[in-house]
């Protein structure tokens, strides 16, 4: 008998509704005494009276999924009832005096595990979902939950353990002649294999701006115009202007939401040299900020020449690696224009020359188009395999490095090391998905390479 635990599956808050779900062999039994009634149909939405002993205490939808048909493979009840902290509560402390317990962080999503439903990659997109950011994130990761990794892998593994028991025969029976055309045909599938997960891992670098969003920073000196950008895009009064340079002495940090994407948008101190501690402090984070973001958008002032400030700027940018996009972005010109465009288009790599006015609507959209576009690049393309955690890309760059090496003792026909190998990768597999098994291979090894005929 499984114990039968129940939580609070919604955020704790006054929200309209709350649910509180229970799964295991006594859910039904203790949901059927809550709402003193004899039977509930498997599936159906049913409004109950919600009891405490003899007095109602809510009146709730009550869904009863019977096993194995429920996100655990259990028996799950959910309780809809009416939101607020003290209520839900109220219905949970109900429901754990009637024997069930208090199910740990995660708990019902484990169960979903051991039962079978899903496998670990999909348990990680899960809670990822939960956490997901973006909407860019959220479809990523509902791939994920659909499998698309557990499929890869799975038959990946199907390969890897048709290729272990060709050698685990081969070694048994050393005297026959390894066939020259599988070994070349398995050291060409396991070469596939490598190009593959190569390609998942270089995706999956970029997975921290695909689940945490891209982060573009605005700098420029001071005074041109940075933060009144930030407010002119976001639309609000989030930084303080003024004609004071200086004003922003610490990087400001907003979110943007461009077409469905959040951008991490840093509004940074001004660029110049300070002899003010606190100054040079938040120049310093200006300088940290343009490392970090996938977009910088530099802005000068059109309305002066270029200054040994502008320059000091220029100077950054072009050390750059390459790996930002950069966004001249020309400012006040609404002010008779006087700055040396030709000298800073030939001294930074830009994907985009904009002049605008922060004062300017029209102009600020055009720029937020060409943003968009921007961010458009950096998209993820749908259907691809995506580890999204650490983790999972430390346990595929061990299973890249077991297949490598297999492959050259493939080719040295050092069968026993090849098998060792294989197995070391399809032990890294295992923890992305399931344990590995060994019954698995010899019946595949059986089944396939009956040489006793
Ligand atoms: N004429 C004109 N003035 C502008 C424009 N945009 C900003 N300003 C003015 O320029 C001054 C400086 O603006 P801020 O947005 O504070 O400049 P900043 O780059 O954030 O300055 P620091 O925080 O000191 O680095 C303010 O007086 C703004 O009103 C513009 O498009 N045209
Ligand atoms: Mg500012």
């Amino acid at each position: 008998m499984s114990e039968t635990i129940a939580a609070i599956s919604t955020p704790l808050g006054s929200g309209a509704m709350g649910v509180v779900r229970i799964s295991g062999d006594r859910a039904l039994e203790i949901t059927l005494a809550l709402v003193h009634r004899a039977f509930l149909k498997p599936r159906y939405a049913h409004l109950c009276s919600i009891y405490d002993e003899d007095e109602i205490v809510d009146e709730a939808i009550v869904i009863y999924f019977a096993a194995p048909k429920s996100y655990t493979c259990e028996d799950v009840c959910e309780i809809q009832c009416h939101g607020g902290v003290i209520l839900t509560h109220l219905i949970l402390k109900l429901v754990l005096k009637m024997g069930a317990r208090l199910a740990t962080p995660g708990e019902f999503t484990k169960r979903a595990f051991l039962n079978g439903r899903i496998d670990i990659s999909q348990a990680q997109a899960i809670s990822g979902l939960i956490m997901a950011q973006s909407e860019q994130a959220s479809k990523l990761l509902v791939d994920q939950m659909k499998g698309r990794l557990s499929s890869f892998i799975s038959n990946s593994r199907e390969m890897l353990l048709r290729a272990l028991a060709f050698s685990e025969v081969m070694i048994d029976y050393s005297d026959e002649d390894i066939p020259q055309d599988t070994l070349d045909s398995l050291a060409d599938q396991i070469e596939q294999l490598c190009v593959k997960l190569g390609e998942i891992l270089e995706f999956s670098s970029l997975r921290n701006i695909y689940l945490e969003g891209l982060s573009l920073c605005i700098i420029g000196k001071p005074n041109v115009g940075k933060s009144s950008l930030l407010n002119a895009l976001l639309s609000q009064d989030r930084a303080i202007v003024s004609d004071i340079a200086g004003t922003t002495r610490d990087a400001i940090e907003s979110s943007l939401n461009l077409n469905g994407q959040i951008v991490k948008i840093i509004d940074t101190a001004g660029i110049r040299s300070s002899d003010d501690k606190i100054e040079s402090i938040g120049i310093e984070r200006s300088l940290e900020a343009i490392k970090d973001s996938e977009i910088v958008i530099a802005v000068f002032d059109a309305s002066n020449i270029l200054d040994k400030e502008d320059y000091f700027i220029i100077e950054n940018l072009s050390k750059l690696t390459g790996k930002q996009k950069i966004i001249l972005v020309l400012n006040k010109i609404d002010k008779k224009v006087k700055i040396d465009c030709a000298q800073l288009e030939k001294r930074i790599k830009s994907q985009e020359i904009l002049r605008i006015s922060t004062y300017d609507l029209s102009l600020i959209l055009e720029l937020k188009e060409a943003l968009s576009k921007i961010v458009q690049d950096f998209s993820i393309p749908r259907g691809e395999v995506f580890l999204s955690s650490e983790y999972q890309i430390s346990i595929v760059k061990t299973a890249l490095e077991a297949l490598y090496l297999s492959r050259q003792k493939l080719l040295d026909y050092e069968l026993e090391l090849f098998s060792y190998h294989i197995k070391e990768a399809l032990d890294s597999f295992a923890l992305l998905t399931h344990p590995y098994d060994v019954d698995e291979m010899f019946s595949r090894m059986f089944g396939e390479f009956c040489l006793g005929k």
